[in-house]
């Protein structure tokens, strides 16, 4: 039996999420309040040591890691269905996995930096600021939270997260020139590895990010969202005013976003 410990709206559970409806499997379903804090709770740091989900337990195994999960998925109970079958797109595919690393520290940043911190800062002092952030494991991961609340955009991390988001998009565009997928005509593990992050991404009303210039990404993030695994493992878990938080959050920020973004262009020709 797979058990997942997932939370409604984070993107690496979403993308979980969807990859497990992709492949019609069944879980037990364990969800986690990340703004209560159940994440530092002692029993699931046994499971995840990062305080972070998805965790996904299969039997004895526990298996960490949004796109190892997914990877796992496949390969055991899929078949390898998702994964391609030759070399070049193998490689291609696994790239995009570990891309992953980096993609989701980007959605994180621009999440915290904007929508969030409004949330946050309306609901919490700057003592529980400073003592949300002393529980990360990671202190490094502390340190960066407590920044994005702090200082929103201008925080040095936003000028990292638009540097690899430009990558992301550039790539896509590239890898989206053969067909509807990023693999072709058949949707592939790297297609379920990045719906949840380009999704975000517009939610927060940063679709300019490619609607000009890579114009490819938004039908394919309009194909998915005709896919009933999109409304399965992203649009049905999103808890009811959440929508309009994230896109008033973000959008407020789009016009100087749209900027820097614009220079980065301009300096990367
Ligand atoms: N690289 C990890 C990242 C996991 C991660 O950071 N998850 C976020 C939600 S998307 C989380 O649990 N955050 C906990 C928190 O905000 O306290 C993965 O892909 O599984």
């Amino acid at each position: 039996m797979l058990t997942l410990y997932h939370a409604p709206t984070s993107v690496c559970s979403q993308k979980v999420r969807v990859g497990l409806a992709l492949m019609e499997l069944r879980y037990e379903s364990r969800m986690l309040n990340l703004q209560a804090g159940d994440q530092f709770e002692p029993d699931y740091l046994k499971l995840n040591p990062d305080a972070v989900v998805p965790t996904l337990v299969d039997g004895d195994l526990v298996v960490v890691e949004s796109s190892l999960i997914l990877a796992y998925l496949d390969r055991e109970h899929f078949s390898s269905q998702l994964m391609p079958a030759d070399p070049a797109g193998r490689v291609r595919a696994e790239h995009w996995l570990l891309r992953c690393l980096s993609i989701h520290a980007a959605i994180n940043t621009l999440s915290f930096s904007t929508a969030m911190r409004k949330k946050i800062l309306a609901e919490k002092t700057r003592e529980e600021i400073d003592a949300l952030a002393a529980k990360f494991p990671d202190p490094i991961m502390g340190l960066k939270r407590k920044d994005l609340i702090l200082n929103g955009i201008a925080s040095p991390y936003v000028g990292q997260a638009l540097v690899h988001l430009r990558r992301l998009f550039i790539d896509m565009q590239d890898e989206l020139e053969e067909g509807p997928w990023l693999d072709g005509n058949r949707v592939g593990i790297a297609d379920v590895a990045l719906v949840a992050y380009v999704d975000r991404l517009e939610r927060l009303g940063f679709s300019g990010f490619w609607e000009e210039e890579f114009a490819r990404v938004g039908p394919w993030l309009d194909t998915w969202k005709a896919l009933p695994a999109y409304a399965t493992g992203i649009a049905g878990h999103l808890p009811p005013g959440t929508a309009e938080t994230m896109r008033s959050g973000g959008r407020a920020h789009w016009p100087e976003l749209a900027q820097r973004w614009k220079k980065l262009a301009d300096e990367t020709q």
